[in-house]
């Protein structure tokens, strides 16, 4: 999953694609390079940032979800319903929710549902998240998010645990680790690790300046890797051909597990 955010805030490509023809240009580049699935985003859910008013992001949005849904499956990144039905009009099949809330429009739009797991709301999620138990806590929540959809009818469910929402650099970490008992629950699992401020933060070190956002490339591949490897069907990603190749190397190594290496020489 290819990220496109058509905002001005976004915390890595923010401003970039605010430019309906740049976003579509970029939502092309990514699915020429191996994306299945484009996420067009038109609020940014960063810890500081600022609402955006229903009208605004439905400008933002339903352009560049009109001229990409002809060439690759598009996913629309809103918690509005609004958002959601109009983008699922304009040829979105599969609604990124990060408040895990709108099932019933999958269930009546007949389109895919993400549920994302968050503690509090973007503004203030990183104060203080706790938790008694994050594990059983985001496991428990996507299990009975992802039961409510699929007793509602909708058809393609996926669960993502939320790895920076509301969560300090060690619940992401944990998160990551238990990653294969939530496979287990049954439910497609979708990962975002992609340019993440712990990553900035565990790069550098105790007490050193964070890596900046164009420095987490070698955490963002090693994470969604691990992510898969752990069997997640999907990542959320900036950067489509380096998660492309390590998407491979891990099918390989899935087909080679049984003996034969899948690809190449071997060596
Ligand atoms: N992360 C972001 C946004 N949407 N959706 C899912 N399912 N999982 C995620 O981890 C996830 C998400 C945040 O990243 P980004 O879109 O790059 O930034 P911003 O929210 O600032 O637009």
């Amino acid at each position: 999953m290819g990220v496109l955010n058509v905002t001005p805030d976004s915390f890595s490509d923010g401003g970039r694609y605010l430019d309906a023809g740049l976003a579509v240009a970029h939502g092309l580049e990514m699915a020429r390079q191996g994306a299945d699935v484009v996420d067009v985003g038109g609020e940014s859910s960063r810890p500081s940032a600022g609402p955006v008013s229903q009208r605004e992001e439905l400008r933002r949005v339903v352009p560049v979800i009109e001229a990409l849904s002809p060439h690759v499956r598009v996913s629309v990144d809103t918690v509005k319903r609004a958002v959601a039905e109009a983008a699922v009009s304009a040829g979105a099949t599969l609604i990124n929710d990060i408040s895990a809330s709108l099932w019933p429009v999958a269930a009546e739009s007949g389109a895919g549902w993400v549920a994302m797991h968050m503690q509090g709301a973007p503004r203030t999620m990183q104060h203080d998240p706790r938790y008694d138990d994050v594990v059983a806590e985001v496991h428990g929540f996507l299990r009975d998010r992802a039961r409510a959809a699929l007793e509602a009818g909708v058809g393609e469910v996926w669960v993502d645990p939320g790895i920076g929402f509301g969560k300090t650099a060690g619940h992401n970490l944990t998160l990551l680790h238990h990653l294969p008992e939530l496979v287990a629950q049954g439910v497609p699992v979708l990962v975002g690790t992609s340019r993440k401020s712990f990553l900035g933060r565990l790069a550098a070190g105790p007490g050193a300046e964070p890596a900046g956002v164009d420095e987490r490339l070698a955490g963002s591949i090693a994470t969604a890797t691990w992510a898969m490897l752990a069997g997640a069907s999907m990542v959320r990603v900036h950067d489509v051909a380096s998660a492309l190749q390590a998407a491979t190397l891990v099918g390989d190594s899935r087909v080679g597990a049984g003996g034969a290496c899948a690809a190449g020489t071997g060596r």
